[in-house]
C-alpha cells in the first residue's frame, strides 16, 4: 500500500486540492468554514492512515479492551490536538502560513462539542487522549446529543440561556458506523413462557429506536494507537410512508418520528440535583443497551460465544452512575438473548463492570422512580427486582435483622431503584477521584458497603491531558520548558520536576514572568473582542473559572470583593496590589440561587466601575460562556487559582490542577485534590484556608453552626452583607438578592461566613506576598514544576494497573 506523505509540500496541495474539488474555489476566493473543512479534511486523511495500521494491530491483539461509558464527553476542539498527538503542528502552520492562512483563524472555525456539563465530562475526555497516547485499545461510548450545552449570555446582568447547535454545518471528525446500527426497544409487557423446563421471557408490544453510531477518532501522542469515541444517535425506524400522505396521516407519523429522535436531541443541563426526568431515563438506557450490544457483537466476533472469558476480555467502566442501566441490559443479553442461566450470567456481570464515584453529595445520587423504571423498562425492571432480592439474602447473612441498613443498601428501596447500590453491588471495583474523596466514600457514603466489601474500594486521583492543559494552550510556556529541561516531560511529564532548580534562576523567572504577561494580554485582547471589556494586563489576574454551585462558594469570593471595596471606599490611606477578578460559571437553567450569584457578581462589577478610587484597584470581570475553548484562554493567563468548596464537597476538581500547571497560585480549602497539590507543592506555595473536612463533618453532626454571630461580631462581613440588601450593591432593585442575603444568615449549608474569616486572612498574605514579585515568581515556577503527577497519563496508568489491566498495543501481544 503507498503511504501518503504528509510534509509540508503535501499538506499544502491536498487543502489546494480539496477546496478545488469540494467548493470549486481557489484558496483566495473560499469561505472561513470551508478553509477549515478543507483542513479538517486533510488531517482527518491523516489520522485514517494511522487507523487502518490500528485496526490491524487490534485484530492480531486478542487481549483485553475497555469500554468507557460516559453519559458526558466535554470534548472541546479537535484539529489542533489532532495536529499535535500526529506530531505535525509545525507541517500544518508553515503550509498555512506559505497559502498566506494563520492558522489560528482556521482552528477557531471549528464549533466545540460541548457535550458535557463541567468536571465529569472533561475527565472523560482527557481519559481518552491519555489512553490513545498510552496505546490502551478503549472504546469511548457516548450519547450524540444535537444540542450540546446551552450557550450562556449576559443580559442585564443576569444569564440568558441560548441553544447550542453544533451539528449545524455537520461534524468534520465523525463517521456514521451504519454497519452497527442497532435496535433498542421500551415499554411493553413481558411474557414467561416454559420450553423444556427453562423459563423464557419475551417482551410483547414494545416500541423501537434504532440507535446509529458515529465514531470520532481519538488520536495519542506520538502513538501507534486510534482510539474511537462512539457517540449514538437516536432515529425513529419509521420512515414517512407515502401511503400514510394519501390517508391523511403524515402528521401523526411525523410525530411519531419526532418523538423517538429527542432522545438524542439536547443535553440535560443539570449537574449535581436529581430529578426523575423520563426523558433523561430513556436517554441512559439508550446508550447502555446500544453501547452492550455493540460490545458482545464484538466479542463473539473474536470469541465466539463462551461468555465465560468476557471479564478477561472485556472491561466496562462506567463514569459515575448515569450509564448504571448497562448492567441490568448485560444481564438480560446474556440471559434472554443468549441463553445463559442467572448465576452464570451474574457471575460474568460481577466481574466485568467497575465505576467510579464523583459526588458524595446525597441530592446528587441517582435514583428512578420504580413505576417509571417498570413502565418504560418492565424487562430491566424484573432483573432489578431479582438482582435486589439475591443482594439482600446476602446483606441479611452480614447484618442480620438490621433492617434500616439493609433498606439503606438496597437496590430497590423507598420506591426507587438506587443507582449507586446497584453499581456498587454489580462491580468489582469502585473508586474515589482523590484520596479525600476516597476516605470519605469508605467512611461515610458507601461505609456500610465498606464494610461488607472492602476488596472494592480504591481512590484514584484525577488528572487532566497536560497536552491539551499545557502544550497546546501555553505554547510559549511549552517552549521555555523545552528549552530548560529538554523534551522527555512531554513523555513522562513527571519529569517537570526538573524544572523546579529553575525557581532560583533569575534569568528563568523574568522570561517566565514575561510570558504569563503575553498569557495575560491574550486574554485581554479576547474580553476586549467578545465582550467589549477593558482590563489592564498589570493587574494581578485572579480567576475563579468552574460551574455555578453553592457548594463551590463564588459567594465566599464575591463576598470578599465587597470587603475589599469597602475598605478602599472607607479609607483612602487603603492600597492593595490592583486585581482583576475574573468569573467563569455556568448556573444550571433551573438553579434559582446559582442565577442570584451571577446577578451579584454583575452587580458587583458594575458598583466598582462607579466608583473612581475603587476602579483603580479593583475590578470584576464575568467572562460569559465559560466552555473549553475559553478555558484555554483563561487558565494560562491566570495568577492565582480560586478553589474555594466548602472542605469535603468537591471529590477533586480538575481546574485546580489545570491552573497550578499554568503557572497559577492555588489559595483553597483542604478539598478534593487540594489537599494532595498542597502535598506537591508544600505549604509555602499555596495559600490553604478554612475549616478541614473532619471539622465540617462535625459542624453537621452537632448542628452548632450560627452564621449569626458572625454577622453580629464582624463588622466588615456585616457591612458587606447589608450592602445587598440596602442599595448599594443594586440601586434600581434593593431586594432582588434578598434570597440569597438570607440563605447566608440562616441554614448555609455550605458555612461561607464560618470560613470568611481565615479566607479574608489568606488573601492579605496573598496580596503581600504578590508585592515581592521575586518570591510570587517562584512560586510560580514550583507549581508548574510538580503539576506532573496531574498529568490524566498518571491516572489512566493506576486505573490499568489496578483496575483494567490491559494489554499495551505494539508490545509483545498478549495471548
Ligand atoms: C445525575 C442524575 C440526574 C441528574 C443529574 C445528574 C448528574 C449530572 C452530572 C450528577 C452529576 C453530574 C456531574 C458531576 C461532576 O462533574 N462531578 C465532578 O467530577 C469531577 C471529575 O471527577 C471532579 O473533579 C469534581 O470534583 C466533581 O464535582
Amino acid at each position: 500500500m503507498p503511504t501518503t506523505k504528509f510534509d509540508k509540500e503535501s499538506i499544502k496541495q491536498a487543502i489546494i486540492g480539496k477546496v478545488q474539488r469540494y467548493n470549486g474555489r481557489t484558496i483566495e476566493e473560499v469561505s472561513p468554514q470551508q478553509l477549515y473543512r478543507a483542513v479538517a479534511s486533510t488531517v482527518r486523511d491523516q489520522i485514517m492512515a494511522k487507523a487502518i495500521e490500528c485496526r490491524e494491530e487490534r485484530k492480531r491483539n486478542k487481549g483485553k479492551r475497555l469500554y468507557y461509558l460516559s453519559v458526558e464527553y466535554l470534548m472541546g476542539r479537535s484539529m489542533y490536538t489532532n495536529m499535535l498527538n500526529l506530531t505535525s503542528t509545525k507541517e500544518y502552520t508553515e503550509a498555512l502560513s506559505e497559502l498566506g492562512i494563520d492558522i489560528q483563524d482556521v482552528l477557531k472555525e471549528e464549533p466545540e462539542p460541548g457535550l458535557g456539563n463541567g468536571g465529569l465530562g472533561r475527565l472523560a475526555a482527557c481519559f481518552l487522549d491519555s489512553l490513545s497516547s498510552l496505546n490502551m485499545p478503549a472504546m469511548g461510548c457516548t450519547i450524540r446529543y444535537e444540542y450540546g450545552l446551552f450557550r450562556q449570555k449576559i443580559v442585564d446582568g443576569q444569564q440568558v440561556e441560548l441553544p447550542d447547535s453544533w451539528l449545524d454545518n455537520g461534524n468534520a471528525w465523525e463517521t456514521a458506523e451504519t454497519q452497527d446500527t442497532c435496535e433498542v426497544h421500551f415499554g411493553g409487557h413481558v411474557e414467561e413462557v416454559e420450553v423444556n423446563g427453562v423459563k423464557r421471557y419475551y417482551t410483547k408490544d414494545y416500541y423501537t429506536v434504532e440507535a446509529v453510531p458515529y465514531d470520532m477518532p481519538i488520536v495519542g501522542y506520538d502513538a501507534k494507537v486510534v482510539n474511537p469515541l462512539r457517540m449514538w444517535s437516536a432515529r425513529s425506524p419509521k420512515k414517512l410512508d407515502l401511503n400514510s400522505f394519501g390517508e391523511g396521516r403524515y402528521v401523526q407519523a411525523s410525530e411519531e418520528i419526532e418523538l423517538a429522535e429527542t432522545i438524542s436531541k439536547v443535553l440535560y443541563p443539570e449537574d449535581r440535583h436529581y430529578e426523575g426526568k423520563q426523558l433523561r431515563l430513556k436517554q441512559h438506557y439508550f446508550f447502555a443497551s446500544a453501547s452492550l450490544q455493540y460490545i458482545l457483537k464484538d466479542y463473539k466476533k473474536r470469541f465466539g460465544t463462551d461468555f465465560s472469558r468476557l471479564p478477561e476480555k472485556v472491561v466496562i467502566h462506567i463514569n459515575d452512575t448515569h450509564p448504571g442501566m448497562a448492567i441490568p441490559e448485560l444481564m438480560r443479553l446474556l440471559i434472554d438473548e443468549e441463553g445463559l442461566g442467572w448465576d452464570e450470567a451474574s457471575q460474568i456481570v460481577q466481574r466485568t463492570f467497575a465505576y467510579t464515584n464523583h459526588t458524595i453529595m446525597s441530592e446528587a445520587l441517582e435514583r428512578w422512580p420504580v413505576n417509571m423504571v417498570q413502565n418504560l423498562l418492565p424487562r430491566i425492571y424484573q432483573i432489578l427486582c431479582e438482582i435486589n432480592r439475591r443482594f439482600c439474602e446476602r446483606l441479611w447473612n452480614y447484618f442480620p435483622g438490621d433492617w434500616d441498613r439493609i433498606a439503606r443498601m438496597a437496590v430497590i428501596s423507598y420506591d426507587n431503584v438506587q443507582m449507586a447500590n446497584l453499581c456498587i453491588a454489580m462491580s468489582y471495583s469502585v473508586n474515589g477521584v482523590s484520596k479525600l474523596h476516597g476516605e470519605i466514600l469508605k467512611e461515610e457514603t458507601f461505609h456500610d458497603f465498606y464494610l461488607v466489601m472492602p476488596e472494592k474500594f480504591s481512590a484514584i486521583t484525577n488528572g487532566i491531558a497536560h497536552r491539551r492543559w499545557l502544550i497546546s494552550c501555553n505554547p510559549e510556556l511549552t517552549d521555555l520548558i523545552c528549552e530548560s529541561i529538554g523534551d522527555a516531560w512531554i513523555k513522562e511529564p513527571e519529569r517537570l520536576r526538573e524544572l523546579a532548580p529553575f525557581a532560583d534562576d533569575a534569568a528563568f523567572r523574568e522570561k517566565f514572568a514575561a510570558i504569563k504577561l503575553h498569557n495575560k494580554q491574550r486574554l485581554a485582547a479576547m474580553l476586549k473582542q467578545r465582550q467589549d471589556v477593558t482590563i489592564d494586563p498589570s493587574f494581578m489576574f485572579d480567576v475563579q473559572a468552574k460551574r455555578l454551585h453553592e457548594y463551590k462558594r463564588q459567594m465566599l469570593n464575591a463576598l470578599h470583593i465587597m470587603v475589599l471595596y469597602n475598605r478602599i471606599v472607607n479609607d483612602e490611606s487603603f492600597t492593595m496590589a490592583p486585581r482583576v477578578f475574573v468569573f467563569g460559571a455556568k448556573a444550571s437553567p433551573g438553579y434559582y440561587r446559582a442565577k442570584q450569584i451571577i446577578r451579584l457578581i454583575c452587580a458587583l462589577s458594575k458598583m466598582i466601575e462607579r466608583h473612581p478610587r475603587a476602579r483603580k484597584m479593583l475590578q470584576v470581570v464575568f467572562l460569559e460562556n465559560y466552555d473549553v475553548s475559553s478555558a484555554e484562554v483563561l487558565i494560562p493567563a491566570a495568577e492565582v487559582s480560586e478553589q474555594l468548596s466548602t472542605a469535603s464537597k468537591e471529590a477533586s476538581g480538575t481546574g485546580n490542577m489545570k491552573f497550578m500547571m499554568n503557572g497559577a497560585i492555588t489559595i483553597g480549602t483542604m478539598d478534593g485534590a487540594n489537599v494532595e497539590i498542597s502535598e506537591q507543592v508544600g505549604m509555602d506555595n499555596i495559600y490553604i484556608f478554612g475549616m478541614r473536612a473532619d471539622t465540617v463533618r462535625n459542624m453537621y453532626r452537632e448542628n452548632t453552626y450560627n452564621p449569626m454571630m458572625i454577622f453580629e461580631t464582624n463588622q466588615e462581613v456585616r457591612q458587606a452583607m447589608t450592602q445587598i440588601i440596602d442599595g448599594t450593591l443594586m440601586p434600581d432593585n434593593p431586594a432582588a438578592l434578598q434570597d440569597l442575603y438570607h440563605s447566608l444568615l440562616m441554614g448555609d449549608n455550605f458555612f461561607v461566613l464560618k470560613d470568611f474569616g481565615s479566607y479574608s486572612m489568606a488573601q492579605r498574605r496573598l496580596d503581600a506576598d504578590y508585592h515581592d514579585q521575586e518570591k510570587w515568581q517562584k512560586m510560580a515556577v514550583i507549581n508548574t514544576a510538580m503539576s506532573g503527577v496531574f498529568s490524566s497519563d498518571r491516572t489512566i496508568r493506576e486505573y490499568n494497573d489496578t483496575i483494567w489491566h490491559l494489554p499495551i498495543l505494539g508490545q509483545n501481544a498478549k495471548k
